[in-house]
């Protein structure tokens, strides 16, 4: 196996989360009464057409990462939810905001090792001033609509094996 040496190729990602409030019904429908929020924390292609609300197609990663897991707060049944193909996400509904681990692992034949990326989920609603804001009353909260935490990175392939640039560049 042959390294392409002085070569870096990346390829853009998001990861991060929407969360939306869940309605009276929604509730009465859980087993757990007490969560308030549904929420899908995923890791998606930033080349995407159709941006943070697109699942597969255009947005398939798995040319070259083959699973994603993602770490959720120890309150959760278990908490360590492994993804191997795409869309790669989970979907839960919850009461909290807490750390996620994201730890994306690579096909084979990139001989690349795993790296991890942490995002904090986010609930409740975006303050205009960025300062700290005291959370409003669900119902308030709800008629401002789905919130959105998402960050932009670049996965970068320092001296990548040939036969995986080409994987990559032929995509
Ligand atoms: C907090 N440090 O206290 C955080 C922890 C944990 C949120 C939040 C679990 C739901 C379930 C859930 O929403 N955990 O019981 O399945 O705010």
């Amino acid at each position: 196996r042959v390294r392409v040496r002085g070569l870096s190729i990346f390829r853009p990602i998001i990861y991060g989360n929407t969360a939306t409030v869940l309605t009276p019904k929604e509730r009465e429908a859980l087993p757990s009464p007490d969560h308030t929020h549904k929420w899908t924390v995923a890791v998606r292609s930033a080349a995407s057409k159709d941006g943070i609300d697109s699942v597969g197609g255009a947005d398939d990663l798995s040319y070259f990462i083959k699973r994603v897991a993602f770490k959720l707060h120890d309150t959760y049944p278990n908490p360590s939810r492994t993804i191997d193909k795409p869309p790669f996400e989970v979907s839960e509904t919850g009461w909290g905001e807490f750390e996620i681990q994201i730890r994306i692992t690579f096909i084979p034949e990139s001989g690349e090792k795993a790296i991890t990326l942490y995002h904090h989920l986010k609930l409740h609603p975006w303050t205009a001033s960025g300062d700290p804001e005291p959370i409003p009353p669900l119902d308030v909260a709800m008629k401002m609509g789905p919130v959105h935490s998402w960050q932009y990175d670049e996965i970068t392939f320092n001296d990548p094996y040939q036969n995986f640039l080409t994987i990559l560049t032929n995509h």
